[in-house]
């Protein structure tokens, strides 16, 4: 049976894991989660998860993890056919960590909570502070970038598909500009044409609309 994932696709982390599974084709259960049922707090979601966050992968003999970056990289090492996307070379996988670390601890904490305050806080707009620190992140990328083609050198990795799933919903929200952040936009259209990718798209969509309507309302 195909492993479970706990999700809702405009979520970027959510829409990471998908990529990934896309990226080596795997099947996975999808199990869309209500937010606005709050289905994530229901005890039995809680049991699973008591961090309540998506996704959540179940696999097929029971076994739980979240963060979608654990998640991408217990996939990649159970399921793939090689180790291409999260090298076992101890270098190459140092930067491919320290690249979804950059995610988890920069890029997507601004994203999170640009999300919390426009969607949970009806905020009109982006609040300034978190502005300036996607900009900040757009900056360290830009450089991360240089003179290679991927974020984390000159190979595709999990890293790419986090890095993508936050920037492209970032860039819904505070757009990068080709002139300050030519090789993040470069890299951005590279993406664009990775195996992975098409399972971006969806929920890219849904995320940029529900931004723009409730940024419209006010
Ligand atoms: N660092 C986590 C972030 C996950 C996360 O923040 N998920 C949000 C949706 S994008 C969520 O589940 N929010 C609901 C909640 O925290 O109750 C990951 O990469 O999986």
């Amino acid at each position: 049976m195909a492993p479970t994932l706990y999700m809702l696709d405009a979520s970027p982390a959510v829409r990471a894991v998908l990529m990934t599974a896309k990226a080596i084709n795997l099947q996975l259960n999808l199990r869309d989660i209500d937010f606005f049922q709050k289905e994530q707090l229901q005890p039995e979601f809680l049991q699973m998860n008591p961090q309540h966050t998506i996704p959540t992968l179940v696999d097929d003999d029971g076994f739980v993890v979240w963060e979608s970056q654990a998640i991408m990289a217990y996939l990649v090492e159970k399921y793939a056919k090689n180790d291409d996307l999260y090298p076992h070379d101890p270098k190459k996988r140092a930067i491919v960590n320290q690249r979804m670390h950059f995610n988890t601890g920069v890029a997507f904490f601004h994203m999170r909570n640009i999300a919390k305050a426009i969607l949970w806080y009806y905020e009109s707009r982006v609040p300034e502070k978190e502005r300036q620190g996607a900009v900040e992140a757009y900056g360290f990328l830009e450089t991360f970038l240089d003179g290679n083609e991927w974020v984390a050198g000159d190979f595709v990795s999990i890293a790419d598909y986090s890095l993508i799933a936050t920037l492209s919903t970032l860039n819904t929200v505070v757009p990068i500009e080709y002139d300050e952040y030519p090789n993040v936009v470069a890299w951005m259209v590279r993406c664009e044409s990775l195996p992975g990718y098409p399972a971006n798209k969806k929920g890219l969509k849904a995320a940029k609309e529900v931004f723009k309507i409730r940024m419209s309302k006010h």
